[in-house]
Order: C-alpha cells, then structure tokens, then sequence
C-alpha cells in the first residue's frame, strides 16, 4: 500500500553523533553500528480507529530515530506494517456495521494524513497484512515442516520451544510470559497447546469472517506475530537494527517475532536493538482504542491546533517516559513554539554552532529530546534578550529544528 509524503530534511553543517539506544532485550544502552544504510522496522497501527496520541508519541521517538541517522548521511530503510486483518479490527467492524475493509481503509487513510501533518518521515515499504499473506503462508508451512509449529483443530502453532533463544527480548518469566499473553491477543488457556505460550500462525476460516486461500494450511488467516516477520525479512533481512514498537508490543509481539524469525533462518538475531516507547495515558489510564479514552490526532487537528505543537508536545517527554497527556502539556507547547517562531524571525541572533551540537549530542544520547528542546529554548530566551548579531543564527536554528526534531518553524 501506499505511505505517504515525506517532509523534506534540510542538510545541516558537519555531521551528527553515533546513535546509542536502550535495548530491551540487553536492558541498556547500545550504540548501533547500522553500516551505510540503516534498516528499521516499526510496528504500524490496526486501523480501526483514529490516531491518538499515544501512537503520535510512538511514531515520533522513531522518527527522530531516521533524522539522528540521516544527519549522520546514512541512507535509512524504514518498513512498517498495517494490521489491516486482526480480531478487534473485526469486532469493530461487526459492532459499527461498516465493512472490515472499508473501516481498516477509512482509519489508515486518516493515518496516513495525521503522519503528514506532524512530519513524520514515512516508510520505504508500507505493508499491509492482507497484503502480506502470499509471503506468510510459506514461512509458516517451513515452520510446520521443520516441527517449530502444530496443527491444534485446524489452526497452526508456533512451538515457542523450538527456539533456545525465546525470552531474550523480554527476559520476563513463565508467569509473567503467560499474564501478558492473555491480556495481549494470545490464549493460554486453550486446551490441547504443547505450551500455553505458544502463539497462533494461521487461523482455519470461520463462519463469517474473512479467510483466503493458504495452500497446504487451508483457508484461513495469519496471526499478528508472522504478518511482522514475513514483511521484515522479506523487505530487510536478518539482524536489522532496530525493532522499533510502544512497550506493549516487548511481549508477546517481538518476542515471538524474533523467535519466528531465528527458528526460521537459523540466524540470531532477529533485530540488533529491541526500542520500545513508554506508554502515553490519559486520566490515569494508558490510552487505548480498547478503553476508549482517547485524545486524537485528527481532532485536535480539527480544533485548529497547529500540528507543530501538537509535535512538541510529544517531544517535551522522553520517549521511554509513561506519562499522561494534559492540557497544559499541550497549551506549554503551544507557548514554546510561539517563542521559537518569534526568535527565529529576527534578522539575528547568538551563535547557533554550539546549540546544533546540542541537539545532536541530546538526540544521540538514547533520544533525548525534553534536553534538546531546552537547549532551543536557552537560544531563544538569549535571542530575545538581545545578545548575539550573527546574521545567520535564525536560519540555522530553524534549519536544525526541522531537520533534527521535525518541527516546521
Ligand atoms: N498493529 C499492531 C502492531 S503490529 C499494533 O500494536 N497496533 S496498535 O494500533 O495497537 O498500536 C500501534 C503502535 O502504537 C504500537 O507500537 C503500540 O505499541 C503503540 N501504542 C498504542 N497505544 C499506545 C499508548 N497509549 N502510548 C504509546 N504508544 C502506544
Ligand atoms: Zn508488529
């Protein structure tokens, strides 16, 4: 399927700093060593509802993952998916009466343009599920084949003890394992599992729902963990550099990918960096389509709030951060780009060489943007306050912004 337009990133003066990132599969921080053309695989949404801002905060820390890697002139490949077949994509459409399809359309058509609006560079290969499947169907039947994966009524099986390297991404125990798995689309619970862990690959057809031809499988559907894996290994490859997602998907989602991918290639691993994004919430809970306790891009959008303020909203958080969207939080960012904008439309101002290494080195430095948006803000209280004359500071500021934060001055 198609993306959507990118926004286009002013080349700045030098050369940014090596990117270093908390892996959760190590539990620290690891500088990535992408080569010359870095490879990112970003989970993208199930699109049965609008983009809110917890996606927004997700999509955003791995956008500046692409603008610290450019800045470092490094080509990036960047691939995300489009859960555009998966349960609650289907409940949705059932209990709103509109047509799967025309639902997963309409949500990623508006996704599409809240990417847009808040500059977000947009992927090289944007996959949707369905589109996916002529790919996933042998992966899984070379899993049955190799006996990492059974047949349960119909249904195919991931053996999670097919892999001697499953639980390294998460490192969580067989309890925990098993809690998560329940509450994020697995069923443990289902007699006649060899694990209760074990995640489904292909669904058999049911009555009423969609299916499409799976050859040796039957009719049937793929599972949300293969539909990742067959479009990063089929448009990146073993051992890309990040794994990118919200905290939610640690497990049971990039787990399992990761050991679909290593039982099927016999490689390890599946990504060099597992990153994943805090969770943003809104009145105390974490703000999800389930929950229905939503702030949505495309509202805001309509209210009139300019997208850039909406973008450094999200950005005076650390991506790793859990933490609750407010008002203020919106209302302090609004303030915060009025000032920037004023400060860059003076004829001049301080020196902007040092800030822009700022940036960089903030960025470099696991994402940290809240510091990187200080440093703008001590140049923009130094410009206001009448100290500096070079005549080219306002330009380099705008331009490092943009390029580096995404944010249109
Ligand atoms: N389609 C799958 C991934 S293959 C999926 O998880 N879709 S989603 O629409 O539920 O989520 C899309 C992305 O937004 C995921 O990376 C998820 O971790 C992230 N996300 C969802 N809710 C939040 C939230 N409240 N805060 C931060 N990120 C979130
Ligand atoms: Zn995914």
């Amino acid at each position: 399927m198609h993306a959507w337009p990118a926004s286009e990133v002013p080349a700045l003066p030098g050369r940014g700093r090596e990117l270093r990132l908390h892996d959760t599969a190590t539990g620290g921080l690891v500088t990535l060593d992408p080569g010359p053309v870095a490879r990112i695989y970003v989970c993208g949404i199930t699109p049965y509802d609008a983009t809110h801002m917890g996606h927004a905060a997700t999509y955003t820390a791995f956008d500046l993952v692409q603008r610290v890697w450019l800045d470092t002139k490094r080509q990036v490949h960047y691939v995300q998916n489009v859960t555009d077949v998966d349960d609650p994509l289907l409940v949705r459409a059932a209990e709103t009466g509109i047509d799967w399809t025309e639902l997963a359309e309409r949500e990623t058509a508006l996704f599409r343009e809240d990417m847009t609006a808040l500059r977000l560079l947009p992927p090289r290969h944007y996959i949707g599920a369905v589109e996916a499947i002529p790919g996933i169907v042998p992966l899984v039947e070379r899993l049955r084949d190799a006996g990492a994966a059974y047949e349960l009524d119909g249904d195919i099986y991931f053996s999670v003890e097919s892999d001697p390297d499953f639980g390294k991404v998460s490192g969580l125990d067989a309890a925990a394992m098993r809690h998560l798995s329940a509450e994020r689309g697995g069923d443990p619970d289902r007699p006649g599992k060899k694990n209760p862990l074990d995640p489904m690959l292909w669904m058999a057809a049911r009555d009423g729902e969609p299916s499409w031809d799976g050859g040796s499988l039957g009719a049937g559907r793929p599972g949300w963990h293969i539909e990742c894996v067959a479009i990063a290994l089929d448009h990146l490859g073993m051992g890309f550099d990040v794994q990118g997602g919200g905290s939610d998907l640690a497990f049971p989602h990039h787990e399992m990918g990761a050991s679909h991918a290593q039982v099927l290639t016999g490689e390890f691993p599946y990504a060099k960096a597992y990153v994943h994004a805090g969770m943003v919430a809104l009145h105390g809970e974490k703000m999800s389509k389930s929950k229905g306790n939503l702030v949505f891009v495309s509202k805001l959008r309509k209210d009139g709030v300019d997208p850039a303020a909406i973008r450094l909203a999200l950005l005076a958080h650390h991506y790793r951060a859990d933490w609750e969207w407010t008002d203020e939080v919106l209302t302090e960012a609004v303030a915060r780009l009025g000032r920037w904008r004023a400060a860059v439309s003076r004829p001049d101002g301080p020196s902007a060489d040092a800030l822009v290494e700022e940036i960089r080195a903030a960025l470099a430095d696991d994402l940290d943007a809240p510091a990187a948006l200080t440093a703008v803000d001590r140049w923009a209280a130094a410009q206001q306050a009448g100290g500096g004359t070079d005549t080219s500071a306002p330009g380099l500021v705008s331009r490092a912004v943009d390029a580096l934060l995404g944010v249109a001055l």
